[in-house]
């Protein structure tokens, strides 16, 4: 007799527990009514990603619970889906409220425009992410093998193109929404439907995308979505009359590296042609159905869309979506990048309207006794609501904008947020510490090898010091550190990249373009505190006398060779 074929045969564990996941299933309802555990099951852990939230432990008390024979403190984190990092004031007061009512009392702003909220107890779980639809957002496919969270530019001053740029963002963000009904009922309480069509996820399939995939639309000359590090990127293109003409296509970022294996890299995408802007959601669909069918499904480290393209080459993979799609790209149009972070303060728009842009350190919102950072923003943003004006737009670099206000509501806001010590520039802090970003890492993050979000006030404490002995004060260097070399920080877009590899000690990356255009390199394996300023103190001495006119502290460590000259591509 004829053995039946195992077709799941070679492939990763992950594309075993999705096939026999009905559609997102598994065993999550039953593993979050079980009192015994603050964990859920094992195989639950991965699919629980696809519906946004991640199992975690306390790991500042994995030692001591252990000596206690205790089981870790399991929580969960919760990330929030917002296409373009556009909310509402109601939404914003809503995820604040949940925040201190069923998480750890900080709202955590994303390096991809998302909220996240932190130490949910399993007991609690599925009313947060209830109460979070009933806001009228979503966890749905913030995380797992499925297009993630959409990026769009915020860009202040070109409101014209932003509000152009946005629409194309949610188009793309619909299309690529998972249908299974999994997700409303296990968290929303829906009955499974009875009779009709079997359920069917159409554009993924039953075992989804071999690994996440993530697509921003950046509007030039801002890359504030650092639009080379995803999977695919549109870059919007102005017409003669300062309209939108359409977008730049690019392929194959994505930053997510293994330490000490070299087939795993950063890479930036490659810009492959031009379309309309009424065609950006079939561009992004079909370029989702060819990572669906080519991605390497058996090892995930090497499978997002950047190995596909280079395992078989770009011109392949302008072929095949070309086909695909049944027409062809345009050549890419002409377009440049100023910059790749925020600019802070008050800025008027083509609308007339007024946009202000908070530092918000690190993305953390939370009251510390020196700074009520978390309440002045609730007051500021009760302000809004009570007016029905402006919106909340989150930045990818972790920052918060407040959107479209008039001059009333922005002297409003001003005061309100002076009454609580922040200012719209955070001019207290440096223009080191402005450009800087970490991700969260400990005690949260599962993979994290060393600290982030905790450590990188203080190392940029001391960072200030040698730039103030060189009057470099007012000069930005964009310094972005990671606790593994997973990415989440963008570090290798950072013109100093610190990236963790045990507890205090961090590779050092250097030279990265500031408008997100090209990679730094890796200058030393490990290093500690008082090694890092050891290299970096003669460097920026060097750097405030030695450099050019405006020019930027990546650009300087790549001129005169301190690291390798690879070049910025260009259009
Ligand atoms: Fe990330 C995994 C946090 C942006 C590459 N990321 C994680 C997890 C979920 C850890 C885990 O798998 O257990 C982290 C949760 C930590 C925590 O306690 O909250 C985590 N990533 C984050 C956030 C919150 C960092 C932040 O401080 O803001 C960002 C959430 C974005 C969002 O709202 O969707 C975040 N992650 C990124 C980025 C930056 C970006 O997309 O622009 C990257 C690099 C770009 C890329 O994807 O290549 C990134 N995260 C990763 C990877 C490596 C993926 C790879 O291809 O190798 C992992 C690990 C994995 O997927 O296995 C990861
Ligand atoms: Fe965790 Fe590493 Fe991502 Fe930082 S870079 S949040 S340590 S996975």
């Amino acid at each position: 007799m004829n053995k039946p074929v195992d077709e799941t045969a070679g492939l990763s564990a992950n594309e075993r527990i999705k096939a026999r996941s009905r559609l997102l299933r598994g065993s999550i309802l039953e593993g979050l009514k079980d009192p015994l555990t603050g964990a859920i099951a094992e195989e639950d852990t991965q699919l629980t990603k696809f519906h946004g939230t991640y199992q975690q432990d306390d790991r500042d008390l994995r030692q001591e619970r252990l000596a206690q024979k205790l089981e870790p403190l399991y929580s969960f984190m919760i990330r929030v889906r917002v296409p373009g990092g556009v909310c509402t004031p109601r939404q914003w007061l809503e995820l604040d409220r949940l925040a201190t009512s069923h998480a750890n009392g900080t709202l955590r702003l994303t390096t991809r425009q998302a909220f996240q909220f932190h130490g949910v107890l399993k007991r609690n779980l599925r009313d947060t992410i209830y109460q979070i639809n009933q806001s009228l957002l979503d966890t749905l496919a913030a995380c797992g093998d499925v297009n993630r969270n959409v990026m769009c530019g915020v860009v202040p001053e070109r409101s014209d193109l932003h509000a152009q740029a946005y629409g194309a963002t949610i188009a793309i963000a619909d299309r690529l929404l998972p249908q299974t009904g999994a997700y409303h009922e296990i968290w929303l309480g829906r009955q499974r439907f009875a009779g009709g069509e079997p359920e069917r996820e159409p554009l993924y399939g039953e075992t989804y995308l071999p690994r996440k995939f993530k697509i921003a639309v950046a509007v030039p000359p801002r890359n504030d979505v650092d639009v080379y590090a995803n999977d695919l990127g549109f870059i919007a293109i102005e017409d003669d009359s300062g309209g939108l003409a359409g977008f730049n296509v690019c392929v194959g970022g994505g930053l997510g590296r293994t330490h000490g294996e070299e087939e795993t890299y950063p890479r930036l995408a490659d810009v492959i042609g031009f379309c309309r802007p009424d065609r950006v959601a079939d561009v992004a669909q079909q370029v989702v159905t060819i990572q669906r069918d080519y991605g390497d499904r058996q090892n995930r480290k090497r499978a997002r869309l950047k190995y596909t393209i280079d395992d078989r080459g770009l011109d392949w993979f302008r072929e095949e979506l070309q086909r695909r799609l049944g027409w062809k790209l345009d050549e890419a149009r002409a377009c440049h990048f100023d910059q790749s972070g925020d600019d802070y303060g008050w800025v008027q728009g083509r609308d007339g309207l007024w946009y202000g842009t908070l530092f918000i350190e690190n993305g953390r919102v939370a009251d510390r006794p020196d700074y009520p950072l978390m309440t002045g923003l609730r007051r500021v943003v009760e302000a809004l609501e009570k007016r029905g004006r402006g919106e909340l737009r989150l930045t990818g670099n972790q920052n918060l904008c407040i959107a479209a206000l008039s001059d009333a509501d922005r002297q409003t806001v001003e005061a309100l947020l002076s009454e609580h010590g922040i200012m719209a520039d955070r001019s207290g802090a440096s223009a080191l510490r402005r450009a800087s970003m970490a991700c969260v890492a400990l005690p949260t993050c599962g993979l994290a090898m060393a600290e982030a979000e905790r450590y990188l006030p203080h190392l940029v404490t001391r960072l200030d010091e040698i730039m103030a002995a060189n009057g470099l004060s007012d000069d930005p260097i964009v310094v972005r550190m990671t606790g593994c070399p997973n990415g989440c920080g963008r570090p290798y877009l950072g013109e100093v990249g610190l990236v963790g590899k045990s507890p205090g000690h961090y590779q050092l990356w250097l030279g990265a373009s500031p408008q997100g255009d090209r990679l730094n390199q890796l200058y030393r394996e490990s290093v500690d505190e008082e090694e890092l300023l050891a290299i970096l103190t003669p460097l920026i001495r060097r750097y405030a006398v030695e450099r050019h006119p405006q020019e930027r502290f990546g650009d300087f460590v790549v001129r005169v060779g301190i690291v390798d000259n690879p070049m910025a591509f260009e259009i």
